[in-house]
């Protein structure tokens, strides 16, 4: 039984910031690290109860605050099988993070037992991990404190990526069932992914050195790491890779910043020839560019990622021979036009579009057999559902090209990272595609051109007065703004604009595209003048 006394004690050394509203939004909680060791230490707590909750299966915390900058923290939960915190309790971990009181913490945790009618008594399992940020081992120190006084059996996995951690975390409540998903130790992801690669590539020549943008984060040495096991198939060059001087991490670097501001971090020195791919600060979202002849940048996003993807999927499922498996590609409104009428009308493809957040993208995409998700910031996976995996591990192949597009899908399966995006798992992933074709960047870049587009974030007095319809297309508040937006996008060709609340930060996001650089740029200053 839990010891309220206790807990009352240790939560007096991790007293809640008075006045601070803390929210578990998409991304869990993130804010500047400072205000988060409360929060942290509460999030232990529900760890731990979760796990009760769950018959005692393993919990994921992940301390990270992803592409923020380094003052940033954030902690989420993790669910057994390496999905995101299942979203009821998105709202008894706000509630908990919001009690004033130590007092208020433990009516707090008793609403909750009676609420989810777990029983406090069980036995509790709790792994966590953090990326590199400076404030990560007093935030670990604080987990640490909840699950001592919980009780609960507590697993450092260390200095991880995300991705890693959602591995982790699925191994280890699937192992020695037949779900098992891999060793639940980081040499087991390595070994997983490598192997997959290697069963993908053996037979093909190679690429020129991949240039790999670490963000100055936790990737630069797990990419390191991966290259020991992939280096035979693959040269991989790490910059950005400075971990230990300050204010480095996300700065003028990584995926968001290349993504954003739609060019190479300052000091890659991007020349014509050159391959070159940004992971982010925790290495689950990546994207990759390179120059043309004329030198100029070129992006290939998420979406361009998915498109590659969807394409290289559809065939080796033809060329097998496996039929009644269902394809289908999950965007958010953030997709380039362009790349929704690629998948659509070349593909021929089924696309569905869900609100931001990967926990939308991945619910969407296990209604299909297999599911391919991105986020145009570069954050995706592809799913394949049991139905999936049982027709290509009994299909048989009549012909060595059935039988070679068989073994391709079911290593696919492995290389692949099914519990969520991740930037190391993409990166092979699409580098074995490279290989396959043997096609250089550019002509994978061939498949369609991105309609220009602008992303601005508007500082405003209220966000929440902003709510959306229509996977966030669609403004219903404040009344008559929409009617407004149309009318200003109508005369631009190929325009499309829409304007959500972020979920992450607090400003409204813009977006805008059209059929010109200049168009697509007037077209979310105007929209923008309007939200302002
Ligand atoms: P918000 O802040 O809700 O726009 C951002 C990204 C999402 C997702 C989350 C979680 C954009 C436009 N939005 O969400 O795609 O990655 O962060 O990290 O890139
Ligand atoms: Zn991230």
């Amino acid at each position: 039984p839990i010891d309220y006394n206790k807990v009352k004690l240790v939560s007096a050394k991790h007293p809640k910031p008075p006045g601070v509203k803390f929210t578990y939004g998409t991304a869990g909680f993130r804010m500047k690290a400072e205000l988060l060791d409360s929060v942290t230490f509460r999030v232990g707590i529900l760890a731990s109860l979760r796990s009760k909750k769950l018959d005692s299966k393993t919990i994921g915390v992940m301390i990270t605050a992803s592409h923020n900058p380094e003052e940033d923290n954030g902690v989420k939960l993790v669910d057994p099988y390496g999905e995101m915190l299942e979203q009821s309790w998105e709202e008894h971990a706000t509630k908990l993070a919001n009690a004033e009181s130590d007092d208020d913490l433990v009516n707090v945790i008793q609403d909750i037992i009676v609420n989810t009618g777990l029983d406090g008594s069980k036995d509790s399992s709790v792994v966590y991990a953090r990326d590199t940020r400076p404030s990560g081992p007093a935030l670990v120190a604080a987990v640490e404190d909840a699950l001592k006084v919980l009780g609960a059996k507590a697993l450092d996995f260390g200095v991880k990526t995300t991705p890693e951690l959602h591995y982790v975390t699925r191994c280890l409540n699937t192992a020695g069932t037949k779900d098992a998903y891999g060793e639940p130790t980081e040499e087991g992801y390595f070994k997983k992914l490598g192997d997959a690669f290697r069963e993908l590539v053996e037979q093909k020549p190679h690429l020129s050195a991949l240039t790999v943008d670490a963000a100055n984060g936790v990737g630069a040495p797990k990419v390191r790491q991966l290259s020991e096991v992939v280096g035979k198939f693959i040269d991989l060059r790490v910059v950005n890779d400075d971990i230990y001087t300050k204010g480095k991490l996300n700065f003028q670097c990584g995926a968001d910043f290349v993504k954003t501001q739609q060019r190479a971090p300052p000091g890659m020195n991007l020349v014509s020839g050159m391959r070159a791919c940004s992971l982010d600060g925790d290495a689950d979202r990546i994207v990759y560019y390179y120059a043309d002849e004329d030198g100029k940048f070129r992006l290939l996003d998420g979406d361009k990622i998915a498109g590659l993807a969807a394409s290289f999927i559809i065939d080796l499922v033809r060329t097998a021979g496996i039929g009644d498996i269902k394809i289908g590609v999950v965007q958010t409104a953030y997709a380039n036009g362009s790349s929704t009428a690629y998948l659509t009308n070349v593909l021929k493809v089924p696309v569905s579009c869900v609100p931001t957040g990967v926990k939308h993208l991945h619910h969407e995409a296990e209604k299909y057999d297999v599911g391919v998700y991105f986020e145009a910031n570069g954050h995706g996976t592809v799913l394949f559902s049991s139905h999936a995996i049982n027709s290509i591990r009994s299909a048989k192949g009549g012909t060595p090209e059935q039988v070679t597009a068989i073994n391709q899908l079911s290593a696919l399966t492995n290389l692949i990272n099914q519990t969520v995006g991740d930037a190391i798992s993409d990166m092979l992933f699409v580098e074995s595609i490279l290989m396959n074709k043997q096609i250089t960047l550019r002509q994978w870049d061939e498949a369609y051109t991105d309609l220009p587009n602008r992303l601005v974030k508007v500082v405003v007095a209220d966000r929440h007065i902003f709510k959306t319809t229509d996977a966030e297309r669609k403004l219903v508040e404040p009344k008559g703004l929409q009617d407004k937006i149309n009318a200003i996008v109508a005369p631009y060709t190929e325009g499309r604009s829409f304007v959500r609340p972020s979920g992450t930060e607090d400003v409204v996001r813009v977006y805008a595209e059209a059929a010109t650089r200049q168009d697509c740029d007037e077209l979310a200053f105007k929209i923008a003048g309007l939200v302002f």
